[in-house]
């Protein structure tokens, strides 16, 4: 068997070196011990060998599996491919914990420690479980552009794009194109970048980051969208808790089945329990960053870490959600553990109406012209959500920051690497 990766650790006992490698077959390093006397020029070449060398080894499992701290093999040849030119910035076995800024810079490095390569592949299991149940419930999937012409999302947040000689945005969100294939394909997810100019920095905002959307035709109302919502969360944690069984295990976290269906609670209710514990929301206004994580400690001590919050005011809306006839609409958010996961509802199919919506919110109805014609020819009730990737990652694995869980960041202070 050949195994490559790099070397996170050197140990010298007596006339034993210890390598551990952290390749890519498995998130646990490869451990070889390599004997003087068993294999005495390898115990020469490995004795020297820096921390972060590129090698390959052929060699064979164990019999006797010995090390706590990875898989063990019997090496019989190592070829080493690239040695580093210093040493390296950061500790890859975690025994030095690195800043969050230097970790975000080192991640391409950090990956070869088995606890950051375990929350990324635990993102990769997010997105994997989501296209299987997307798949087995009938979706196809799509791709919407990512230069637009206009925002669904407010156009406080876009940054503009010179698109030849016009002007254009980055997608917010895929919110219009899907809605504008309701009227041909009734079930679709898109798996998407999401590009946002929030200034602030926080750790629940990234500015290009990653969702899980969908959007479902026919529908009778908001709650078969919190359905296929509340399934497919479930479906996730049922899913990396079936594969990642190594990875929960190195970052000591006990992930536990979630019961559909989640918890509902209307926005009113939300505010009279926010207003019972001191904490007052002005009518008409969306429950504040604050409100929201106090809101999330009472539902916890109730036994509710999930739930959704039903049919937010018009007034803390975007113009596509639907109206009902007291004034509040059919949006929902999914919170968990205080932090907002997801947000969708049923939409405003109805031409006439749509275009009253988009100009009560002063938008002028000209400059969504493309969507609106999509509504003219036999448009379904429909709704649909996003699902924030980063948000649910931190919130699966208790991370403290949307930063821990994507790659390469991009906020307000980060361009690079
Ligand atoms: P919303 O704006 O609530 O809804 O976005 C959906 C989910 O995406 C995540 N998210 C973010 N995560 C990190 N940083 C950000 N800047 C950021 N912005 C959004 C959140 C959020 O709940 N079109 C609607 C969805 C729909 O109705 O279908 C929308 O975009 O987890």
């Amino acid at each position: 068997m050949r195994i490559c990766g790099w070397v996170i650790r050197r140990k010298t006992i007596g006339k034993i070196v210890i390598l551990e490698i952290s390749g890519d077959t498995s998130s646990k390093p490869h451990v070889i011990a390599l004997k003087k006397e068993r294999e005495p020029e390898l115990f020469e070449l490995a004795r020297d060998l820096p921390v972060g060398t590129a090698l390959c080894f052929e060699g064979e499992l164990a019999p006797v599996q010995k090390s706590r701290r990875g898989v063990e093999y019997i090496a019989k040849e190592i070829k080493i491919y690239s040695r580093p030119l210093e040493p390296l910035p950061v500790d890859t076995i975690g025994k030095v914990p690195a800043l969050l800024d230097t970790r975000i810079r080192y991640r391409y490095l950090l990956l070869r420690n088995p606890a950051e390569k375990a929350i990324f592949k635990i993102r990769e299991s997010i997105l994997r479980a989501a296209r299987e149940y997307f798949i087995k419930n009938g979706f196809m999937e799509i791709q919407t552009p990512k230069i637009v012409a206009a925002g669904a999302e407010g156009g406080a947040t876009l940054f503009p794009v010179k698109y030849f000689e016009y002007n254009a945005y980055l997608s917010q969100s895929p919110q219009l194109y899907k809605q504008m294939l309701m009227s041909s394909v009734p079930r679709v997810y898109e798996i998407t970048p999401y590009f946002r100019a929030e200034k602030f920095d926080t750790p629940r905002h990234l500015n290009e980051s990653w969702g899980i959307d969908a959007e479902i035709g026919f529908i009778e109302s908001e709650e078969d969208v919190m359905n296929v919502l509340e399934n497919l969360i479930a479906y996730i944690v049922d899913y990396i808790r079936k594969n990642n069984v190594e990875e929960l295990e190195i970052l000591g976290v006990e992930l536990k089945p979630l019961t559909v269906p989640f918890k509902r609670i209307t926005f009113k209710e939300a505010v009279d329990i926010l207003s019972s514990e001191g904490v007052e929301i002005p009518e008409g206004e969306d429950l504040t960053e604050a409100a929201e994580k106090k809101l999330g400690e009472i539902m916890a001590s109730k036994g509710y870490d999930i739930f959704f919050i039903t049919r937010f005011p018009w007034e803390a809306t975007g113009f596509y959600y639907m109206r009902n006839e007291d004034g509040t609409t059919r949006k929902f958010d999914l919170d968990y553990k205080g932090l907002e996961l997801s947000s969708g509802g049923q939409r405003e199919h109805r031409y006439e109406k749509l275009v009253e919506a988009l100009r009560d919110k002063g938008l002028n109805p000209e400059g969504f012209k493309f969507y609106l014609e999509a509504f003219k020819y036999g448009m379904p009730p429909h709704g649909g959500f996003g699902l924030g990737v980063e948000r649910l990652l931190v919130k699966l694995l208790g991370l403290s920051n949307v930063r821990e869980a994507i790659l390469f960041v991009r906020d307000r202070n980060r361009l690079i690497p």
